[in-house]
């Protein structure tokens, strides 16, 4: 049976997040065949099936409020706003791109839209997020803060530091624990004995929730109760979204590490197709679902074409934006 759409869900905002989620899907789709025709240098981590999380947790956000991703960060940098054309030039390598082509995916990064940046560093951005959130209450800023993280990341000494520091300090930091069940090839099972990561939280006295993470709404509106929290100097919250992730732990990852029959029965959990039938359930027509996609497919069409005419960076500019100066040697 259709579920119905929660009361507390304007149509509007339910409509925006059905775009952000197919505006991440159709990205990572398109990136995963242009990666494959060698178009994109690295490695290419994706969002697939994950894409509730992301689109919920910024929907509860305002602009000014800062977000910090990981090495599966382009669902992150979209649903805050990311244009596709500065993505794509960035995955290209190209200087047209939100990082001049000196990021690429996993450090693409766009203080504008306050996303502080994706990292390799596995529960590096945990920490970070802190950061951010003590600027804001040391200039009394009602801004929040979010940390994007995968169950992986949760065992490391960052998490724990990161916790306990923004409960003692009161910071208005909302970490949002993304459990797609494995880390890299290690299901959850084998690196932690805790089924639920949302526990953890106790250790910290901060408030928790664990949310279905293959329900957008579900995701919006744990994160805005955060967010209301946080904003009114309520503290942190830990929230845990469990999902899955369709794709490799990268491009190119055989996977030997868990059947076909476990990913195809996430697939049938689709987040957009649920919240899809959603959306028709409550009135909206089809018809206009269909005319975000196409016109998502017209806008991706165009970043692509962006990307391969633009310059790549010149070599000159290699020492240019970097923070810290490198001495000349003599
Ligand atoms: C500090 C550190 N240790 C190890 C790695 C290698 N590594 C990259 S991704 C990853 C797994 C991360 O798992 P999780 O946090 O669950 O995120 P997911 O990939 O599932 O989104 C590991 C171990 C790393 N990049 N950084
Ligand atoms: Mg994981």
């Amino acid at each position: 049976m259709t579920e119905a759409l929660d009361s507390r869900i304007p149509k509007e905002v339910a409509l925006q997040l059905y775009e952000t989620m197919q505006r991440i899907r159709q990205f990572e789709l398109t990136v995963v065949d242009l990666f494959a025709r060698g178009k994109i240098p690295g490695f290419l981590h994706t969002y697939v099936g994950e894409e509730a999380v992301a689109a919920g947790a910024c929907k509860a956000l305002r602009p000014d409020d800062y977000i910090i991703s990981t090495h599966r960060g382009h669902g992150h940098l979209i649903a805050k706003g990311g244009q596709f054309d500065l993505m794509m030039a960035e995955l290209f390598g190209r200087r047209t791109g939100y990082c001049k082509g000196k990021g690429g995916s996993m450090h693409i990064a766009e203080p504008a839209l306050c996303m502080l940046g994706a990292n390799a560093i596995v529960g590096a951005g945990i920490a970070i997020i802190n950061g951010a959130a003590l600027t804001a209450q040391y200039l009394g800023l009602d801004r929040v803060a979010v940390a994007f993280f995968g169950d992986g990341a949760s065992n490391t000494g960052a998490f724990h530091e990161a916790l306990n520091l923004a409960s003692v300090w009161n910071l208005p930091s909302i970490f949002i624990c993304e459990n797609n069940g494995y880390a890299e090839s290690t299901p959850q099972r084998q690196h932690q004995k805790i089924k639920d990561i949302a526990v953890r939280a106790i250790a910290y006295d901060i408030p928790s929730s664990i949310v279905d993470g293959n329900d957008v709404g579900a995701v919006y509106l744990a994160t805005l109760e955060a967010v209301t929290r946080a904003r009114s100097g309520g503290g942190p919250t830990l929230i845990e979204a469990k999902t899955y992730r369709w794709r490799g732990h990268y491009e190119g990852d055989p996977q030997m590490y868990r059947s076909k029959a476990e990913i195809e029965a996430w697939e049938k959990k689709c987040p957009i197709a649920r919240w899809r039938s959603v959306l028709i359930a409550s009135g909206i027509p089809v018809a206009e679902l269909d005319a975000i996609d196409q016109r998502i497919q017209e806008e991706l069409e165009r970043a692509v074409a962006f990307a391969e005419q633009s310059p790549w960076p010149d070599p000159s500019e290699a020492r240019a934006d970097i923070f810290t100066p490198t001495p000349e040697v003599a």
